[in-house]
Protein backbone atom coordinates (compact mmCIF):
# COMPACT_ATOMS: atom_id res chain seq x y z
CA UNK A 1 0.00 0.00 0.00
CA UNK A 2 1.12 3.58 -0.54
CA UNK A 3 2.17 5.61 2.02
CA UNK A 4 -0.29 8.40 1.10
CA UNK A 5 -2.84 5.62 1.14
CA UNK A 6 -1.76 4.42 4.51
CA UNK A 7 -1.80 8.24 5.81
CA UNK A 8 -5.08 8.61 4.61
CA UNK A 9 -7.01 5.25 5.99
CA UNK A 10 -4.92 6.08 9.21
CA UNK A 11 -6.18 9.61 9.38
CA UNK A 12 -9.65 8.87 8.99
CA UNK A 13 -9.93 6.34 11.82
CA UNK A 14 -8.26 9.39 13.84
CA UNK A 15 -11.21 11.82 13.41
CA UNK A 16 -13.56 9.12 13.52
CA UNK A 17 -12.71 7.57 16.30
CA UNK A 18 -10.21 9.53 18.88
CA UNK A 19 -11.60 12.28 19.93
CA UNK A 20 -13.54 11.43 23.23
CA UNK A 21 -15.68 9.00 21.76
CA UNK A 22 -13.83 5.90 22.91
CA UNK A 23 -12.78 4.62 26.07
CA UNK A 24 -9.35 4.61 27.31
CA UNK A 25 -9.20 0.92 27.01
CA UNK A 26 -10.05 0.63 23.80
CA UNK A 27 -8.17 3.86 22.24
CA UNK A 28 -4.80 2.40 23.79
CA UNK A 29 -5.94 -1.59 21.89
CA UNK A 30 -6.49 0.42 18.90
CA UNK A 31 -3.19 2.26 19.11
CA UNK A 32 -1.29 -1.31 19.29
CA UNK A 33 -2.84 -2.27 16.04
CA UNK A 34 -2.55 0.49 14.68
CA UNK A 35 1.33 0.42 15.19
CA UNK A 36 1.30 -3.19 14.13
CA UNK A 37 -0.38 -2.11 10.85
CA UNK A 38 2.20 0.79 10.19
CA UNK A 39 5.01 -1.75 10.76
CA UNK A 40 4.01 -4.15 8.50
CA UNK A 41 3.38 -1.56 5.59
CA UNK A 42 5.98 1.07 5.42
CA UNK A 43 9.11 -0.33 3.49
CA UNK A 44 12.17 1.88 3.18
CA UNK A 45 14.33 1.09 0.41
CA UNK A 46 17.28 2.29 2.02
CA UNK A 47 17.25 0.76 5.66
CA UNK A 48 16.46 -1.78 7.89
CA UNK A 49 12.58 -2.11 7.87
CA UNK A 50 12.23 -3.86 11.33
CA UNK A 51 12.86 -1.55 14.52
CA UNK A 52 15.81 -0.22 14.52
CA UNK A 53 18.46 -1.87 17.96
CA UNK A 54 20.47 1.04 18.16
CA UNK A 55 18.62 2.68 21.44
CA UNK A 56 19.47 2.27 25.37
CA UNK A 57 16.47 -0.23 25.93
CA UNK A 58 16.39 1.22 29.81
CA UNK A 59 15.13 4.42 27.86
CA UNK A 60 12.38 2.47 26.44
CA UNK A 61 11.51 1.01 29.57
CA UNK A 62 11.47 3.28 31.90
CA UNK A 63 8.61 4.94 29.37
CA UNK A 64 6.74 2.46 29.33
CA UNK A 65 6.82 1.70 33.28
CA UNK A 66 6.25 5.08 34.33
CA UNK A 67 5.08 7.55 31.25
CA UNK A 68 8.49 10.08 30.96
CA UNK A 69 12.27 9.58 30.46
CA UNK A 70 14.67 12.28 31.22
CA UNK A 71 17.37 12.56 28.39
CA UNK A 72 21.29 13.76 28.18
CA UNK A 73 20.73 17.45 27.17
CA UNK A 74 20.69 17.88 23.40
CA UNK A 75 21.12 21.28 23.62
CA UNK A 76 24.65 23.10 25.31
CA UNK A 77 24.06 26.68 26.88
CA UNK A 78 25.90 27.88 23.32
CA UNK A 79 23.06 26.31 21.56
CA UNK A 80 20.53 28.01 23.59
CA UNK A 81 22.37 31.21 23.12
CA UNK A 82 22.43 30.53 19.76
CA UNK A 83 18.66 30.38 19.61
CA UNK A 84 17.92 33.22 21.24
CA UNK A 85 20.09 35.52 18.48
CA UNK A 86 17.82 33.42 15.89
CA UNK A 87 14.83 34.36 17.92
CA UNK A 88 15.78 37.56 18.39
CA UNK A 89 13.96 39.41 15.40
CA UNK A 90 10.88 37.10 15.19
CA UNK A 91 7.53 37.36 15.80
CA UNK A 92 5.48 36.26 18.27
CA UNK A 93 1.74 35.47 17.71
CA UNK A 94 -0.64 35.55 21.50
CA UNK A 95 -3.69 36.32 22.10
CA UNK A 96 -5.39 38.68 24.65
CA UNK A 97 -9.42 37.61 25.62
CA UNK A 98 -9.87 35.71 22.42
CA UNK A 99 -8.08 38.74 20.36
CA UNK A 100 -5.00 37.65 18.26
CA UNK A 101 -1.98 39.85 17.59
CA UNK A 102 1.75 39.54 17.08
CA UNK A 103 4.58 41.19 18.00
CA UNK A 104 8.46 40.85 19.13
CA UNK A 105 9.30 39.42 22.13
CA UNK A 106 10.17 42.77 24.20
CA UNK A 107 6.62 44.81 23.32
CA UNK A 108 4.51 41.63 24.15
CA UNK A 109 1.92 43.11 26.76
CA UNK A 110 1.79 41.79 30.32
CA UNK A 111 -1.40 39.76 30.70
CA UNK A 112 -0.38 38.01 28.03
CA UNK A 113 0.11 34.33 29.01
CA UNK A 114 1.93 32.49 26.42
CA UNK A 115 3.20 33.55 22.89
CA UNK A 116 4.07 31.02 20.18
CA UNK A 117 7.04 31.58 17.20
CA UNK A 118 5.49 31.04 13.67
CA UNK A 119 5.66 27.29 12.50
CA UNK A 120 7.84 28.48 9.54
CA UNK A 121 10.57 30.12 11.78
CA UNK A 122 10.59 27.10 13.81
CA UNK A 123 10.58 24.97 11.05
CA UNK A 124 14.07 26.93 9.44
CA UNK A 125 15.87 27.26 12.78
CA UNK A 126 19.08 25.47 11.91
CA UNK A 127 19.13 23.93 16.03
CA UNK A 128 15.43 22.68 15.72
CA UNK A 129 16.13 21.01 12.25
CA UNK A 130 18.61 18.84 13.62
CA UNK A 131 16.70 18.12 16.65
CA UNK A 132 14.09 16.99 14.34
CA UNK A 133 16.13 15.14 12.28
CA UNK A 134 17.91 12.99 15.18
CA UNK A 135 17.93 9.35 14.32
CA UNK A 136 18.56 8.35 17.75
CA UNK A 137 15.17 10.74 18.97
CA UNK A 138 13.19 8.91 15.91
CA UNK A 139 14.43 5.84 17.31
CA UNK A 140 13.53 6.01 20.80
CA UNK A 141 9.83 7.10 19.50
CA UNK A 142 10.00 4.42 17.11
CA UNK A 143 10.82 1.61 19.94
CA UNK A 144 8.09 2.98 21.86
CA UNK A 145 5.60 3.36 19.33
CA UNK A 146 5.57 0.04 17.61
CA UNK A 147 6.27 1.62 14.40
CA UNK A 148 8.14 4.32 12.26
CA UNK A 149 7.16 7.78 13.84
CA UNK A 150 5.78 11.06 12.38
CA UNK A 151 6.68 14.10 13.42
CA UNK A 152 3.20 15.56 14.30
CA UNK A 153 4.16 18.67 15.63
CA UNK A 154 6.89 20.97 16.09
CA UNK A 155 6.72 23.91 18.66
CA UNK A 156 8.16 26.49 20.77
CA UNK A 157 6.76 29.03 23.18
CA UNK A 158 6.76 31.19 26.23
CA UNK A 159 4.60 31.68 28.96
CA UNK A 160 3.71 33.83 31.43
CA UNK A 161 2.44 34.84 34.77
CA UNK A 162 -0.93 35.81 33.96
CA UNK A 163 -4.39 35.72 34.80
CA UNK A 164 -5.90 34.03 32.68
CA UNK A 165 -5.22 30.30 33.23
CA UNK A 166 -4.54 28.21 29.73
CA UNK A 167 -6.23 25.23 29.13
CA UNK A 168 -3.05 23.58 28.87
CA UNK A 169 -2.69 24.78 32.35
CA UNK A 170 -5.33 22.21 33.38
CA UNK A 171 -4.62 18.60 34.29
CA UNK A 172 -5.88 17.04 30.76
CA UNK A 173 -4.96 13.89 28.77
CA UNK A 174 -3.24 14.11 25.34
CA UNK A 175 -5.35 13.19 22.59
CA UNK A 176 -3.57 13.83 19.48
CA UNK A 177 -3.06 10.37 18.28
CA UNK A 178 -3.85 6.73 19.50
CA UNK A 179 -0.11 6.01 20.03
CA UNK A 180 2.43 9.51 20.82
CA UNK A 181 5.40 10.40 22.40
CA UNK A 182 6.18 14.25 23.05
CA UNK A 183 9.84 15.53 23.55
CA UNK A 184 10.04 18.53 26.04
CA UNK A 185 13.05 20.77 26.23
CA UNK A 186 13.16 23.37 28.17
CA UNK A 187 15.19 26.35 26.78
CA UNK A 188 15.36 28.60 30.23
CA UNK A 189 15.86 27.30 33.74
CA UNK A 190 12.51 25.93 35.26
CA UNK A 191 11.46 25.86 39.06
CA UNK A 192 7.64 25.33 40.58
CA UNK A 193 7.16 28.52 40.63
CA UNK A 194 7.79 29.61 36.97
CA UNK A 195 5.77 26.93 34.63
CA UNK A 196 6.85 23.80 35.45
CA UNK A 197 5.58 20.89 33.53
CA UNK A 198 3.62 18.60 35.57
CA UNK A 199 2.77 14.74 35.02
CA UNK A 200 0.97 12.03 36.76
CA UNK A 201 3.13 8.53 36.54
CA UNK A 202 1.80 5.52 35.51
CA UNK A 203 -1.46 7.00 33.67
CA UNK A 204 -0.74 6.70 30.46
CA UNK A 205 -1.38 3.02 29.82
CA UNK A 206 -5.03 1.54 30.44
CA UNK A 207 -3.12 -2.35 31.74
CA UNK A 208 -0.46 0.13 34.33
CA UNK A 209 -3.36 2.29 35.31
CA UNK A 210 -5.49 -0.83 35.75
CA UNK A 211 -3.10 -2.13 38.18
CA UNK A 212 -3.11 0.72 40.16
CA UNK A 213 -6.94 1.03 40.13
CA UNK A 214 -6.83 -2.48 41.09
CA UNK A 215 -4.70 -2.20 44.28
CA UNK A 216 -5.66 1.52 44.94
CA UNK A 217 -9.76 0.98 45.49
CA UNK A 218 -9.34 -3.05 45.74
CA UNK A 219 -12.21 -2.60 48.72
CA UNK A 220 -14.25 0.03 47.16
CA UNK A 221 -15.85 -1.16 43.90
CA UNK A 222 -17.38 2.03 43.65
CA UNK A 223 -15.05 4.22 44.22
CA UNK A 224 -13.03 2.74 41.28
CA UNK A 225 -15.95 3.11 39.09
CA UNK A 226 -16.03 6.16 39.44
CA UNK A 227 -12.56 6.65 38.89
CA UNK A 228 -12.44 4.82 35.53
CA UNK A 229 -15.74 7.28 34.33
CA UNK A 230 -13.75 10.43 35.93
CA UNK A 231 -10.45 8.96 33.70
CA UNK A 232 -12.53 9.94 31.04
CA UNK A 233 -12.84 13.63 31.11
CA UNK A 234 -10.62 15.16 29.46
CA UNK A 235 -9.88 17.86 31.78
CA UNK A 236 -9.43 17.67 35.20
CA UNK A 237 -9.07 19.31 38.77
CA UNK A 238 -5.52 19.53 40.96
CA UNK A 239 -8.04 18.59 43.84
CA UNK A 240 -9.26 15.84 41.57
CA UNK A 241 -5.91 14.50 40.51
CA UNK A 242 -4.78 14.65 44.26
CA UNK A 243 -7.60 12.51 44.98
CA UNK A 244 -7.01 9.88 43.01
CA UNK A 245 -3.08 9.59 43.03
CA UNK A 246 -0.52 9.46 45.46
CA UNK A 247 1.62 12.77 45.87
CA UNK A 248 4.51 10.48 45.21
CA UNK A 249 3.07 9.47 41.81
CA UNK A 250 2.66 13.50 40.87
CA UNK A 251 6.36 14.87 39.03
CA UNK A 252 7.01 18.33 38.71
CA UNK A 253 9.78 18.26 35.93
CA UNK A 254 12.38 21.07 37.48
CA UNK A 255 15.66 21.92 35.40
CA UNK A 256 18.13 24.22 34.33
CA UNK A 257 18.11 25.28 30.25
CA UNK A 258 18.64 22.04 28.39
CA UNK A 259 16.77 20.05 30.48
CA UNK A 260 14.80 17.10 27.88
CA UNK A 261 12.52 14.62 28.64
CA UNK A 262 10.19 12.50 26.37
CA UNK A 263 6.60 11.72 27.73
CA UNK A 264 3.81 9.86 26.68
CA UNK A 265 1.03 12.41 27.38
CA UNK A 266 -1.75 10.13 27.18
CA UNK A 267 -1.22 10.28 30.84
CA UNK A 268 -2.38 13.01 32.62
CA UNK A 269 -0.39 16.16 32.96
CA UNK A 270 -0.46 20.18 32.81
CA UNK A 271 2.20 23.16 32.53
CA UNK A 272 1.80 24.74 35.92
CA UNK A 273 0.17 28.14 36.05
CA UNK A 274 2.97 30.66 36.50
CA UNK A 275 3.61 32.74 40.10
CA UNK A 276 6.42 34.60 38.61
CA UNK A 277 8.77 34.64 35.77
CA UNK A 278 8.61 33.23 33.02
CA UNK A 279 9.12 29.72 30.19
CA UNK A 280 10.74 28.94 27.00
CA UNK A 281 9.77 25.55 25.81
CA UNK A 282 10.99 23.86 22.70
CA UNK A 283 8.62 20.59 21.88
CA UNK A 284 8.17 17.69 19.01
CA UNK A 285 5.55 14.98 19.00
CA UNK A 286 5.92 11.66 17.21
CA UNK A 287 2.80 10.49 16.47
CA UNK A 288 2.01 7.12 14.46
CA UNK A 289 -1.03 8.94 12.15
CA UNK A 290 0.09 12.21 10.28
CA UNK A 291 -2.40 13.99 12.02
CA UNK A 292 -1.89 17.05 13.94
CA UNK A 293 -0.75 19.40 11.42
CA UNK A 294 -3.84 19.29 9.85
CA UNK A 295 -5.99 19.74 12.91
CA UNK A 296 -4.25 22.84 14.40
CA UNK A 297 -5.51 26.26 13.07
CA UNK A 298 -1.67 27.57 12.90
CA UNK A 299 -0.88 28.54 9.32
CA UNK A 300 2.32 25.83 8.07
CA UNK A 301 3.96 24.94 4.98
CA UNK A 302 6.37 22.54 4.14
CA UNK A 303 10.18 23.80 4.13
CA UNK A 304 12.97 23.12 1.67
CA UNK A 305 15.75 21.69 3.58
CA UNK A 306 18.06 23.14 1.42
CA UNK A 307 16.59 26.34 2.82
CA UNK A 308 17.73 25.97 6.25
CA UNK A 309 21.23 27.70 6.77
CA UNK A 310 24.23 24.68 7.51
CA UNK A 311 22.63 21.68 7.06
CA UNK A 312 21.14 21.05 3.52
CA UNK A 313 24.39 18.86 2.66
CA UNK A 314 23.76 16.05 5.62
CA UNK A 315 22.69 12.68 3.83
CA UNK A 316 19.63 11.54 5.44
CA UNK A 317 18.18 7.86 5.51
CA UNK A 318 14.62 7.35 4.26
CA UNK A 319 13.49 6.47 7.99
CA UNK A 320 14.28 10.16 8.79
CA UNK A 321 13.08 11.44 5.88
CA UNK A 322 9.68 9.86 6.35
CA UNK A 323 9.77 11.00 9.68
CA UNK A 324 10.13 14.51 9.11
CA UNK A 325 7.97 14.38 5.81
CA UNK A 326 4.71 16.98 7.34
CA UNK A 327 7.62 19.53 7.22
CA UNK A 328 10.98 19.35 5.32
CA UNK A 329 11.15 18.53 1.39
CA UNK A 330 14.12 17.55 -0.78
O1 LIG B 1 2.98 23.81 29.02
C1 LIG B 1 3.06 22.67 29.47
O2 LIG B 1 3.96 22.27 30.20
C2 LIG B 1 1.96 21.69 29.10
C3 LIG B 1 1.78 21.59 27.66
C4 LIG B 1 0.89 20.45 27.26
O3 LIG B 1 -0.11 20.18 27.82
C5 LIG B 1 1.29 19.67 26.12
O4 LIG B 1 2.29 20.00 25.49
O5 LIG B 1 0.61 18.68 25.79
FE1 LIG C 1 -1.06 18.37 26.84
Amino acid sequence: MAINELDSICRQLYFHLLKGRLRKRTRDDLGISIANLLESSIQFTDSNNFITDDVDHTIIELIKERGYVYLENLLSDEDIEALKTYFHFKQLEYSIKGEKSHGLFHKIPKEVGSAYYSQTDIQLCPIFYKIAHNPWLISIAENYLGAPPTIGTIASWWTFQSEEVSVNQLFHHDRDDFRALKLFVYLTDVDENNGAHVYVEKSHEYDILKRYANSKFSDNIKLENLFWQWVEKHRKKDVEIETFFDKSMIKTHVGKQGTTFFEDTRGFHKGSPLLKGKRWLFQMLYTLVPVVPFSVSQEYKLVKRSDVQGYSNILLNDKVKFSTRMYYVD
